[in-house]
């Protein structure tokens, strides 16, 4: 998926004004995962071979926060159980008004519908697979236990969760090092110190991540059994658990 150039943050900005997911980011959506997130395509890819392994047939797949449908579109191109439908769910109406033409564009055995829906509030049906690519971190922090307890009680025996997240390392100068290679990757990927800065006090009241100890208990507690962190690159992480 190609875009334009993210250049929200290049100029200097008297007040940065929390980070929000509406028209702006949006159009720029594809550029600015790309180059703020290492790993991004490989998880993408990955989500997509997962989800040909573990749909079972006649279910449902869900991605959550699915932004412009990366994810989807990758389950779409490797699901060949029959009966699967992919829903694809998303609270920004900016991300869901482009969102079903960008996974239209893409060939797939699979249909995939988007909706413009709260994950919290959504009322999930049976599904053996559900991928949250980068959402958990938007979500209020009191309410992401209950939200894994739901994805659990809705996915069939056998059925996987991919959950990644951006972590934070529970050793300090560890954390500090990963950050400035973030840092650094972001750097070579043409954003200036400025553009650096801002995004970073734009995000830092919206986006709260959890460590990995806090996610392995969270998965824990709400009954996976297998848990297991498949890619990390810096302090950008992806679990699968399977019910
Ligand atoms: C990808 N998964 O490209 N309900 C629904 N959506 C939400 C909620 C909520 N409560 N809170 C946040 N979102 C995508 C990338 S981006 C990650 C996901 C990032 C949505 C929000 O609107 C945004 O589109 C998405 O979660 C997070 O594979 O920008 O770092």
């Amino acid at each position: 998926m190609s875009s334009p150039r993210d250049s929200i943050y290049a100029q200097p900005l008297n007040e940065v004004a929390n980070f929000a997911f509406d028209d702006r980011v949006a159009e720029v959506f594809p550029d600015m995962i790309g180059r703020s997130v290492p790993g991004y395509a490989t998880m993408v890819q990955t989500i997509g071979l997962l989800a040909g392994r573990y749909a079972q047939p006649n279910t449902r797949v869900y991605d959550l926060g699915c932004s412009l449908g990366a994810a989807s579109i990758a389950m779409k191109q490797h699901i060949q159980a029959e009966g699967v439908t992919i829903i694809g769910l998303d609270n920004s109406a900016a991300m869901v008004q482009r969102c079903q033409a960008h996974v239209n564009a893409w060939r797939g055995a699979t249909p995939v519908h988007i909706e413009c829906a709260d994950i919290l509030e959504a009322e999930l049906e049976p599904c053996s697979f559900v991928a949250m690519n980068f959402t958990m971190q938007f979500i209020e922090p009191g309410r992401r236990e209950a939200l894994v307890a739901k994805i659990y009680n809705t996915l069939t025996p056998g059925g996987m969760l991919v959950l990644s997240e951006k972590v934070r390392h529970e050793d300090s100068r560890a954390d500090d090092v990963l950050i400035d290679l973030h840092h650094e990757f972001k750097r070579q990927n043409g954003y200036s110190e400025l553009e650096i800065a801002q995004k970073r006090a734009a995000i830092e009241n919206v986006m709260l991540i959890d460590s990995e100890a806090e996610h392995y208990a969270r998965l824990q507690a709400a009954g996976f059994t297998t848990v297991q962190n498949w890619y990390r690159c810096f302090n950008f992480t992806s679990y699968f658990a399977i019910k």
